[in-house]
């Protein structure tokens, strides 16, 4: 019998899964001794002991954070055990920590439509699983539950009978007068910690999950529950859930935008934004910002699951800060090559193993002028349709660079070519590979397609009407 699919979006069965210190579990598993000690992995710059960039649970307790250096980890705890990030072309090697990446999404795939985040989170639809599961083999029905299904975390389910919170998790499950929503949430408590274990025993990995209607809330839910744990948003609980959640934790409203809505509105929980009709919100902030802003304090969000298990876009970028800066146009062309060479083997896997081919070749840098009255100036980020091999990629960034450079400084501003200090340094370069799409099925040969694609692979790249500007420095969403 096909199985109903219910209209509303309240009737989703959204996941979002997070792994646990990620590259410290990456770690671990390669040196299998570090597991339960206080570990940290470490960025490649060496200086006062390298930046934490990931941070293993136990050294969290002894207070160890990202943000500090190698020794003030020592300082705070001195067993601490620190790995340094896999090194190539002088620089970090994240080959390692995507790899391990793609085997949890591996598993994580057999069970819904699937979407990669980032480098160490997915999304998942579970509706279609969840609505299987209630049809053939309803929770309510079931004598025993899963251990780790019973670890769950319920928000809004308090404790006041005094039972253990085991018990009461599994009378919820069990729950037969409950809505069609809670029920679905019940099939997605037991496929995601069914999940989570073949994670755990396929990979040694750890994982967190939200389970909830909607990506926003799943996400918001995942982060509650740290490590190995699982955290579930009943549809009754999203108003007490936003009412007290500062907005600042809700990812769009970090920036500006959080700070104008704290400022000009008054606004400090994602719940106060429910005093303001829709109108007033795009009236201050626009149709489609002031919609989305009157939909999140509702905790609504109809942002979709996409089908992705690969990522939207390759990176390759490095930080040269303080006085690593890169002063002269031979230094940054030395490091563009080493950046475009990884990425050029990353295109190149791509297309060899998922036949997939990109389309835009984008670079990102972050500078500054020594004598600059207009420090505020980014450096503009440049683009161009993308020639496959090495060679050519570096030549295209190059020109790229070059190009952002001029614009940057002003034409007559200052020297960009030759080697001694040209009164700029960069603190940052990347470079992004976008627009990847499949090869068109049907299509006999590689070699064959890319000489039927001649003008936007094998462009030149002399005239500057090529390059578009674009707002972002950082590399772009999606990239892994
Ligand atoms: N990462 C990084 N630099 C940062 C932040 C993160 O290189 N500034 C890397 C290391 C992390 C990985 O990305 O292991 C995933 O980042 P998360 O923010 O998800 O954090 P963790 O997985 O380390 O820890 P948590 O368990 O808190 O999610």
């Amino acid at each position: 019998m096909p199985v109903a699919k219910p209209e509303s979006s309240d009737s989703r069965v959204i996941a979002h899964v997070d792994m646990d210190c990620f590259y410290v579990q990456v770690e671990q598993r390669k040196q299998p001794q570090l597991r339960g000690l206080p570990t940290a992995v470490v960025q490649y710059n060496e200086w006062k002991g390298g930046a934490l960039i990931a941070v293993s649970y136990e050294a969290r307790k002894f207070g160890v954070k990202r943000s500090m250096r190698g020794e003030e980890a020592k300082e705070v705890c001195p067993q601490v055990q620190l790995v340094q990030v896999p090194v190539a072309r002088g620089k970090a090697d994240l080959s390692g920590y995507r790899n391990a990446g793609s085997e949890v999404v591996s598993i994580l795939a057999r069970r819904g439509r699937c979407e990669r985040a980032s480098i160490d989170e997915v999304y998942l639809d579970l509706t279609d699983a969840a609505e299987m599961m209630l049809a053939d083999n309803p929770p309510q029905g079931m004598e025993t539950i899963d251990e780790e299904a019973l670890k769950s975390h319920i928000l809004g389910l308090n404790n006041e009978d005094g039972n253990d919170v085991k018990e009461n998790v599994r009378k919820w499950i069990h729950r037969h007068n409950a809505d069609h929503r809670d029920k679905l949430l019940a099939c997605g408590i037991l496929i995601v910690a069914e999940l989570r274990m073949q994670v755990l025993k396929e990979t040694e990995f750890t994982c967190s999950a939200g389970i909830a209607h909607n990506k926003m809330l799943a996400k918001l839910a995942s982060g509650m529950n740290k490590p190995a744990q699982q955290t579930v948003v009943p549809f009754s609980s999203v108003k007490g859930l936003l009412d007290t959640l500062p907005i600042r934790k809700m990812k769009q409203l970090g920036g500006k935008l959080g700070i104008s809505l704290q400022m000009d509105m008054g606004v400090n929980t994602v719940g106060d934004l429910l005093q303001f009709p829709e109108e007033k919100l795009q009236e201050r902030y626009g149709i489609n910002t002031g919609t989305w802003l009157w939909n999140i304090a509702r905790g609504i969000s109809g942002e979709e699951v996409e089908g992705r298990l690969l990522p939207k876009s390759h990176g390759s970028g490095k930080t040269f800060p303080g006085p690593r800066a890169l002063k002269t146009v031979p230094a940054v062309q030395h490091w563009l090559n080493q950046l475009c060479e990884e990425l050029s083997e990353r295109l190149c896997s791509d297309l060899d193993q998922n036949k997939r081919i990109a389309h835009t070749l984008t670079l990102h840098a972050r500078a500054y002028k020594s004598s600059d009255s207009d420090s505020q100036k980014k450096f503009p980020s440049k683009s161009c349709p993308l020639r496959y091999g090495t060679a050519k990629i570096q030549e295209d960034a190059f020109n790229l660079f070059q190009a952002g450079l001029r614009e940057y400084i002003g034409f007559y501003g200052g020297k960009t070519q030759g080697s001694h200090c040209s009164g700029w340094g960069i603190t940052s370069l990347s470079v992004s590979a976008s627009k990847i799409v499949p090869i068109p099925s049907g299509t006999c040969s590689i070699a064959k397609y890319f000489q039927g694609q001649s003008t936007s692979h094998f462009s030149s790249m002399q005239s500057s009407d090529n390059l578009n500007t674009e707002a972002t420095l950082s590399l772009p969403s999606g990239s892994i």
